[in-house]
């Protein structure tokens, strides 16, 4: 039976309608899925009541699941393959260590050896207003670039920092950040990605990127900015606004996202993330 599709945005991503992800689906009925995810780089999953258990479970359709060792602060402690997006504060009181989770362009684990092949972020609480996701289509991003640009930027590799760009002014933050560079060195990697599965190119690049390997941070920023402007004009991105028991599935090798922090921080904003490993990309970065 043909899956039922709905486009979200002119750019990027479908609907998924009628599919229940706690049913253990056939070879081609989830066929049918990957296929759609291949296609349209973000699926949606409305109404899905699952377990914690079988969101795992459905997310291992998608390939080997990262147990978060580049991200030990922020992974469940009972499930290391579930990354906990929540502003939540701990049950000591003191604040979640994921507040500020996605809040910058970025695609998931680039600041890694092998950079995600897709995620599945599940909402469990969405505050009332505010707190949406964008999603940009950097092959999309990738095609209207100039032929000039596209020769520019063909061999350079984008030095990611793991990180992100606001961090809890408190103790936690701080202790927070400083873990993160240490397990987690610089790591190049290409600014141009030819996605292993469809064969396209799309741009890889995001605000985690700080530099171009053999050039300094002032040489770099004007072209790292051109670029990240650029993948996320309007006409590229798709802005998800999160309902209880959405997942939002997304492939990482030709998409980026951004959490936007518009919401009123003493509300609960609660969402689980599956991560789907990659194809090993890039190398260490030389200091600069
Ligand atoms: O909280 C969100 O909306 C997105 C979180 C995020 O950026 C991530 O899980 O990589």
């Amino acid at each position: 039976m043909a899956l039922k599709l709905r486009p979200l945005s002119y750019s990027l991503g479908v609907e998924v309608c009628g599919v229940d992800t706690s049913r253990n689906m056939s070879e081609q009925e989830f066929g049918e899925i990957y296929r759609a995810f291949l296609e349209h780089g973000i699926l949606l999953l409305r109404n899905q009541k699952l377990t914690r258990e079988q969101h795992i479970e459905f997310s291992r359709r998608f390939g080997e699941l990262d147990n978060h060792d580049a991200l030990p602060r922020d992974r469940h402690p009972q499930y290391p393959e579930l990354l906990m997006v929540t502003n939540e504060p701990k049950p000591d009181g003191s604040p979640s260590d994921s507040k500020y989770t996605g809040r910058q362009w970025h695609s998931d684990m680039s600041f890694t050896l092998v950079p995600s092949l897709g995620s599945l972020l599940r909402c469990y609480t969405a505050p009332p207003v505010g707190g949406d996701t964008l999603f940009s289509n950097m092959y999309a991003a990738y095609d209207a670039l100039s032929d000039g640009m596209k020769k520019l930027i063909a061999d350079l590799h984008g030095i990611h920092q793991s990180g992100t760009r606001k961090i809890a002014n408190d103790e936690t933050g701080i202790k927070r950040a400083a873990e993160q560079k240490r397990i987690n060195p610089p790591v190049a990697q290409p600014v141009v990605r030819v996605h292993p599965e469809t064969g396209r190119k799309a741009l890889y690049i995001g605000e985690k990127v700080n530099r171009f390997d053999g050039m300094t941070e002032e040489e770099s920023k004007p072209l790292i900015d051109y670029l990240c402007k650029h993948a996320t004009r309007h006409e590229f991105v798709y802005r998800h606004q999160w309902r209880p028991d959405d997942i939002v599935v997304w492939d990482n090798r030709c998409t980026m996202h951004c959490a936007l922090g518009d919401f009123d921080e003493t509300q609960l904003r609660h969402l689980e993330r599956t991560t789907v490993l990659g194809t090993p990309s890039g190398y260490v970065a030389r200091a600069a």
